[in-house]
């Protein structure tokens, strides 16, 4: 299936700050692999979600890098929540771009598979794991382009940019390939 540019670029928004205060069915949480929380916006989840969320984790018995585990969303409004496992950035040619990818895809996979109308992601691995942001915003819009012109659902893709910097490659990004619009 292919959806024409049009209708690609209005089902993708970029918004600026906390990815724990939206109102969208699901969320993606840039985790650890033990999934027990961490600092970033995996510290701001677990402290929005409340303690329910980290018992839910517990029984999952971590998750390796490059996948993605499924949560309820707990105190947030969010429904549900994807953990995803960026990897840790050493040079870019230890698999990192390949598992980078993978949390996108693994994401957008169980977003479709739970039929939810928008999911919004922060900017995985690019804090505490030193993913270079020019390198991983390329990344997270290819992946959620090419995603979006195959599939129906979801029908809504957040970028949900802590920093400005975040927001203005994010826009660069979507602009070069939407050069009219949104
Ligand atoms: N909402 C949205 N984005 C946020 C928020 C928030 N509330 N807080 C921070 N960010 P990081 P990583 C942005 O370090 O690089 C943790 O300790 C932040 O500005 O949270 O994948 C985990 O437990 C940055 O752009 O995740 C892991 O051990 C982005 O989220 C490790 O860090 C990702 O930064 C994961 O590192």
């Amino acid at each position: 299936m292919h959806l024409d540019v049009e209708d690609l670029s209005d089902r993708i928004d970029i918004l600026k700050g906390d990815i724990t205060v939206l109102e969208v069915d699901m969320i993606v949480n840039a985790a650890h692999k033990s999934l027990l929380g961490g600092g970033g916006v995996d510290g701001a989840i677990h402290r929005a979600a409340g303690p329910g969320l980290v018992a839910e984790c517990r029984a999952l018995g971590g998750c390796p890098t490059g996948e993605v585990r499924l949560t309820g969303g707990h105190n947030l409004r969010a429904r549900y929540i994807v953990h995803a496992v960026g990897p840790i950035y050493q040079d870019g040619r230890q698999g990192e771009p390949d598992l980078l990818r993978s949390c996108y895809e693994g994401a957008l996979r169980l977003a479709e598979q739970h039929e939810v109308q928008a999911i919004a992601f922060p900017c995985i691995s690019t804090g505490a794991y030193g993913y270079p942001k020019e390198e991983a915003s390329q990344i997270a819009v290819e992946t959620v382009v090419n995603w979006l012109t195959e599939h129906k659902a979801p029908r809504q893709v957040i970028f949900c940019c802590f920093e400005p910097i975040d927001a203005k490659l994010y826009r660069k990004r979507l602009d070069a390939i939407f050069p009219s619009g949104d």
